[in-house]
């Protein structure tokens, strides 16, 4: 049984889930994925691309165009998004509690100027499953609210090898990152972060 760190406004978060070397191991892992399924630059329904590029593994991907957000069984190229990684599923069985594995792994990717608004993972049929989410690269400060827009906010810092839960109460809860911190990380070639969100969608 493994336990969070803290834990804030229901979000568990698990400092230093990943050692050095398997943040490395993962890093790789994702390479190929990014190889097979290129990053890209979502649209959104508010006529702004996201700033964050993005790509997925699993059955299903997430995705978001002028049309809304939606899981799309293909990356925009046509070819099949790669499996998740076994290095990622394992880590969803550590922390989930899910009896399912999950059926995407969303890969966001912050260069430094990127950012994510608040928002609510809701793009999903049963929300009794979790989204986990896993932090590489460089720190990112994420912003938790409430399960309604708005109200007071509490931030923290995300670092390189933190996992972070998000179910039960919490599981509709808004929440986004308001920024990133070049250069605080070594691990990717280049400054940048990468957060990879994993559901169960159907
Ligand atoms: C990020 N994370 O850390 C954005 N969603 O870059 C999320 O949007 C997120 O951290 C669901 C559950 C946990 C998360
Ligand atoms: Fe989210």
């Amino acid at each position: 049984m493994v336990h969070p760190t803290l834990t804030v406004r229901g979000f568990q978060v698990f400092k230093g889930f990943l050692s050095p070397a398997a943040q490395s191991a993962l890093v790789d892992d994702l390479r190929e994925v990014i190889r097979v399924a290129p990053l890209f630059s979502p649209q959104t329904p508010y006529g702004k691309p996201m700033t964050v590029r993005m790509t997925s593994a699993g059955r299903y991907g997430w995705y978001s165009d002028r049309t809304g957000y939606r899981y799309a069984p293909r990356h925009p190229s046509g070819v099949a998004w790669p499996a998740i990684p076994d290095r990622v599923l394992k880590i969803w069985a550590d922390v989930a509690g899910s009896a399912r594995a999950p059926d995407c792994c969303l890969l966001n990717f912050y260069a430094p100027e990127a950012r994510m608004g608040m928002h609510q993972d809701k793009d999903e049929a049963d929300f009794s499953h979790p989204v986990v989410s896993v932090s590489l690269g460089d720190d990112g400060l994420f912003r938790v609210g409430n399960t309604e827009r708005g109200g007071k906010t509490e931030s923290l810092w995300l670092q390189s090898g933190d996992v972070v839960v998000m179910g039960g109460a919490a599981r509709l809860t808004y929440h986004g990152i308001d920024r990133i911190k070049p250069g605080s990380s070594t691990l990717l070639a280049k400054p940048g972060r990468i957060n990879l969100t994993l559901r169960v969608v159907d």
